[in-house]
């Protein structure tokens, strides 16, 4: 009998370590630029191990003047531009990359250099959990990740 408690307990234990993963955040970056260059974007990976599905509503930096969640698209014409959205799905058991070209955090008026080797801290607000602050890595101008 006890050996079935504890067998039951153990049992448990495995289940609720599965459902209790997190928002895995990883590689964020952006590319120096000039001073004289108003904008910069950073980018990064998020992995949902939480077993439910979140949203990124929001990033903040101190380093922008204004942030904000776009995502990069292509014209007809095949131009490229991109416009801001509400926030960012991050359905469950999904890795989902901010890259170049694609979504990214924009920063609007860059209030310090981005220059090589230096990194910011970024506010990280997500529709499940609390802010979170991850730093950004600043990489050549014309790194790709
Ligand atoms: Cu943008």
């Amino acid at each position: 009998m006890k050996k079935f408690l504890l067998f039951t307990l153990l049992l448990t234990l495995i289940a609720c370590s599965a459902e209790s993963g997190e928002m895995v955040v990883s590689e964020a970056w952006g590319r120096s630029s000039p001073s004289a260059v108003e904008n910069g974007a950073f980018y990064l990976t998020l992995t949902n191990e939480t077993g439910v599905d979140d949203v990124l509503v929001a990033a903040q930096s101190e380093a922008c003047m204004m942030t904000e969640l776009h995502e990069g698209y292509t014209n007809d014409d095949g131009t490229m531009g991109m416009r801001h959205v509400d926030g960012i799905a991050l359905p469950a058991g999904e890795t989902v990359e901010l890259k170049p070209g694609g979504l990214h955090i924009m920063c609007m008026g860059k209030q310090v250099e981005f220059n090589e080797g230096s990194a910011f801290a970024i506010d990280l607000t997500f529709e499940n959990e609390e802010t979170r602050t991850i730093s950004a890595e600043i990489q050549s101008a014309t790194a790709e990740k």
